[in-house]
């Protein structure tokens, strides 16, 4: 008789069971958040958009930045990942921390910080021929430093220019969003999309 085969069906339902509840643990059940912070990534820059001094995404007081991460330490931040183009990985290697971004999904999770520092973020998708310029940097700061922060930051543009429903209407719209970022040099927002 096939007993052998029907114990390896039972272990493998014991394995997908606890593997289910690990991811369950993981990606599933979220902390509840202090703010939320959304991660827009495209070919080849990553956009940050903070929910500035009143704690809130999509109010006038966003702040913006690209290749540049603004986060205070000991707070607990649900993330929204956004991409404009093809498939990202975002990558933080100090908060053990991968996620792909696809177009089409905002995917959610979450991080809380608790040493402050600067750390590097890299793209771990490779998505094209500019990947290796996706390099970006998260700043950790203690809340004054960060109030501080969001003090000096500049408000940007209306915050449509990069949210994925005005992205998708087509490759101007996020090309414009680059020109008219600081950030990204003009040698890099001309590249061949
Ligand atoms: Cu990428």
């Amino acid at each position: 008789m096939n007993y052998p085969h029907y114990l390896v069906l039972v272990f493998d339902i014991i394995i997908v069971v606890a593997a289910l509840r690990v991811w369950s643990d993981v990606k599933i059940d979220l902390p509840p958040a202090e703010e939320r912070v959304r991660i827009v990534a495209q070919q080849w820059a990553w956009t940050f958009v903070h929910a500035g001094p009143d704690g809130q995404l999509d109010t006038a007081d966003d702040i913006r930045t690209v290749n540049d991460l603004n986060l205070q330490v000991n707070r607990l931040y649900h993330y929204e990942l956004h991409s404009k183009d093809t498939l990202h990985s975002f990558s933080v290697p100090a908060f053990r921390l991968k996620q792909d971004a696809v177009p089409g999904r905002a995917i959610v999770g979450w991080f809380r910080p608790t040493v402050t520092g600067e750390f590097d973020i890299q793209c771990a998708e490779i998505c094209g021929i500019g990947h290796g310029l996706m390099a970006a940097r998260v700043r950790i700061r203690s809340a004054a430093a960060q109030a501080a922060w969001m003090e000096d930051a500049p408000r940007m543009r209306p915050l449509a220019s990069v949210t994925p429903a005005v992205a998708a209407t087509g490759a101007h719209a996020s090309l414009a969003a680059r020109a008219a970022t600081p950030e990204v040099s003009a040698g890099q927002q001309g590249g061949d999309r």
